[in-house]
């Protein structure tokens, strides 16, 4: 439905400023807020920033909820400021998409309508501190993998944004690593409790790439438009070819008996993750779709006082500017 909406759009253009515009991306040149893009563009970009803002800020709750729990002060103040890290991604991205001509509370209203989407691996449960390692390690791990590229993307603001969002999420990324580390080479309960962690998430992880390329509406247009540079399932590929040899270094296995390196392929050749499942969680029938909107319900209604305030307080200063004009 939304993509018919683009592409009408993306067609109803003037047929020399597409032109002009393609010939821009096709050069590799950044577009800026200013210049002319197709509607087609402006939409999409909204969707793709919006929808990565809402990830980055959903994506808080399942960590946030160890940070009490975290086993040694070390590892909290590590989980603190990674969970912070995150609110600072949000912030930057909510930023680059706001140049597009939508603000952040009409943003924040169609996430907590159901009208915009975060990804799907948030709506699983963390329900042990080695989740926290799996996290890390192959959610961010699955996040840097899609976001490395996305900082050629060809919208400035948002390369911009993705350029300081990679260096923090490569940081992530190490300490669930070194989560996993710990737990696979501690006792042999602990090394339980990171595979199990490592067979619940690794197909949720897959998830996050997007469904397989015959399937993906987006892509053939973002592509164009070199808004995405991968499709889903190569950066897929990468993932899995990147993680396979990292799960070996713990001594823990892929939940996958058809895993099997490819010669030919240069790659790892694995099965699919259920798709069915994937669809369902994005309809809202995730383990913790109800639970994670809740809360950032309740999070937007508690800050309600504090937007009025700031809103009140900047009116009263330009009006204190005005009379003294
Ligand atoms: N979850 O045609 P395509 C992070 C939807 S950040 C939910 O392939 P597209 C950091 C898609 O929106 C993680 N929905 O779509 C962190 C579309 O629905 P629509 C977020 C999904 O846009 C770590 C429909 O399916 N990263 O983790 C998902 O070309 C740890 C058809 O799909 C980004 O957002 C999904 N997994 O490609 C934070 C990166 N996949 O809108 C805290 C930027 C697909 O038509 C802790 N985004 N859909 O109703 C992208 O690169 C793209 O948007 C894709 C999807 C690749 C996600």
């Amino acid at each position: 439905m939304y993509a018919q909406m683009v592409k009408s759009e993306a067609t109803n253009d003037d047929p020399e400023k597409l032109a002009a515009f393609q010939a821009r991306i096709d050069a590799n040149e950044k577009i800026e807020p200013k210049d002319w893009m197709p509607e087609g563009y402006r939409k999409t970009l909204i969707r793709q920033i919006g929808q990565h803002a809402h990830s980055e800020i959903v994506g808080q709750l399942p960590e946030g909820n160890w940070i009490t729990r975290a086993p040694t002060l070390e590892r909290k103040a590590i989980l603190l400021a990674k969970v912070q890290d995150e609110a600072g991604h949000g912030l930057y991205l909510y930023c680059a998409a706001e140049t597009l001509g939508i603000s952040r509370d009409e943003m924040t209203e169609m996430l907590l309508s159901g009208k915009m989407k975060y990804s799907s691996i948030f709506n699983y449960p963390t329900l042990n501190w080695a989740d926290i390692g799996a996290v890390g390690w192959l959610v961010d791990g699955a996040a840097i993998m899609n976001q490395v590229p996305l900082q050629r993307t060809s919208f400035g603001p948002y390369s911009r944004a993705m350029i300081r969002i990679c260096k923090e999420e490569s940081f992530h990324q190490r300490q669930g690593y070194d989560i996993m580390m710990k737990m696979a080479r501690g006792s042999p309960e602990q090394k339980e409790m990171a595979q199990d962690a490592l067979n619940r998430f690794w197909y949720p992880s897959l998830m996050m790439f997007g469904p397989s390329d015959k399937d993906s509406v987006h892509s053939a247009q973002s592509m164009a438009w070199k808004i995405k540079i991968n499709t889903n399932d190569e950066l897929r590929q990468k993932f899995v070819d990147q993680t396979v040899p990292q799960a070996e270094y713990l001594g823990l296995t892929i939940p996958d008996p058809d895993l099997k390196w490819n010669e030919e392929k240069g790659g790892y050749d694995f099965s699919e993750p259920d798709w069915s499942e994937f669809y369902d969680v994005l309809k809202g029938n995730g383990p913790c779709n109800r639970d994670r909107i809740e809360a950032r319900q309740e999070a937007w209604e508690k800050g309600r006082w504090f937007r009025d305030a700031l809103v009140a307080h900047a009116e009263k200063r330009a009006a204190r500017r005005v009379a003294a004009e």
